[in-house]
């Protein structure tokens, strides 16, 4: 069987990470990457073992072999980039978020649908194993009816004051920093898990660390600094380092997260707790083989990721037996296996159910983005329009 043939724009953090996953699947072949010039082009092609290297991605666009797009450049090019992929004909990965704001992204998702595409936004927390066992577990009634669902998503990357990357200045990472990086993936993996969609929030945003010493070089995202950089310049910084957000879903249960990215000893910690009408559940990312079940009339349990035990639903997310332990690398590895499984199979991305996050996703978390923010200025609760039915 002929492979489907892959292209990669942007070769930073995400990029490599969204190539090997591919790689594992088998079936998909990554034939060409794009960078900024065709000399950064060339290096990371024969570093990564990639056949065809562009200096211009547009050029990669042209190549009728390639299949699909992963657009993994930083935020602000999204959008652009995006909607050139679907308008090449290409099917499309983006990165999130998916825009700069809801209204880009609500464009981009009906672009895609119009061009019948298949489009899919790379939100992998939802692709671990053991949530996508939490979601048939409240599927299927195991906790009660979900009341409340509370949590944070904590990192110490940027703690430091010398600590600089693209996405601090926000014409190239948008106006929200923490918000759009990470709390876009903990609304994502908590509205998987409950199945309900958050409708209204009421958030309050600081940054931490207002003025930054920003290196002369650049510095890739959780890249360390080198001791060598000596050379800064004072940055004002206008995003923000922390947030809390109560939210309210559209069942008129409630929520709180946090999220922050200057929490010292937190490397990647997306957690929650959902509390159910039977019982409670929690989940933290940097133990993801751990799910814990509270009860209040018998012991609690610690559920170890093992496919023997998991709900008949969740068993295609886990590929080794339990105590062989699957992790960050293995969700991406799910979110392109049901991504690329999708395209192999033919399916209609208007009429089939996608069993990864799709650009409407990507454009609810935007709309949830752009509701924050405007909720932060104006210090009061704000409802989420995403050109859905407003449910409150
Ligand atoms: C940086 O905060 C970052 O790389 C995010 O952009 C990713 O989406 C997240 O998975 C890890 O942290």
């Amino acid at each position: 069987m002929k492979k489907i043939n892959v292209g990669i724009i942007g070769t930073g953090f995400i990029g490599p990470t969204h190539i090997e996953a591919i790689r594992r699947l088998g079936f998909v072949e990554v034939v060409g990457l794009a960078e900024t010039s065709q000399e950064q082009a060339d290096r990371k092609a024969a570093e990564l073992g990639i056949p065809k290297a562009y200096g211009n991605y547009r050029e990669m666009l042209q190549n009728p072999e390639i299949q699909v797009i992963h657009n993994c450049t930083p935020n602000h090019l999204h959008f652009t980039i995006n909607k050139e992929i679907i308008l090449a004909g290409k099917h499309v990965v983006s990165e999130k978020p998916l825009a700069m704001n809801s209204m880009e992204s609500d464009e981009l998702l009906a672009l895609a649908q119009k061009q019948g595409v298949v489009h899919g936004v790379n939100f992998n927390y939802r692709q671990h194993a053991s949530v996508q066992n939490l979601r048939a577990k409240i599927a299927n009634g195991d906790f009660g009816k979900v009341n409340l669902v509370h949590g944070s998503y904590l990192q110490d990357w940027l703690l430091y004051e010398t600590d600089y990357n693209w996405r601090l200045a926000p014409e190239v990472g948008g106006k929200s920093r923490a918000v759009a990086d990470i709390g876009s993936h903990w609304c994502d993996t908590v509205q998987f898990v409950t199945g309900k969609k958050i409708v209204e929030v009421f958030a309050d945003l600081a940054t931490v660390i207002p003025v930054r010493k920003k290196p002369k070089a650049n510095v890739a995202t959780f890249g360390a600094q080198s001791t060598e950089v000596t050379e800064y310049e004072d940055v004002p910084i206008n995003t923000e380092d922390y947030a809390s957000v109560l939210v309210r879903f559209e069942d008129g249960s409630r929520g709180v997260f946090t999220v922050s990215q200057v929490s010292a000893g937190r490397k990647n910690r997306l957690s929650f707790e959902i509390n159910g009408s039977k019982s409670s559940a929690f989940w933290n990312q940097e133990e993801p083989e751990k799910l814990w079940m509270g009860h209040r009339d018998k012991p609690n349990e610690m559920l170890l990721a093992d496919p023997a035990l998991f709900s008949p639903e969740a068993k295609h997310a886990i590929h080794h037996p339990g105590g062989h332990n699957e992790g960050w690398p293995d969700a991406l590895k799910n979110m392109m296996f049901n991504y690329y499984t999708f395209i192999r199979e033919g399916k209609d991305p208007l009429k089939d159910k996608a069993n990864f996050a799709t650009f409407e996703d990507g454009h609810i978390s935007m709309a949830i983005t752009d509701a924050i923010l405007e909720s932060h200025e104006q210090q009061k609760w704000v409802k989420v329009q995403a050109n859905q039915e407003v449910l409150v």
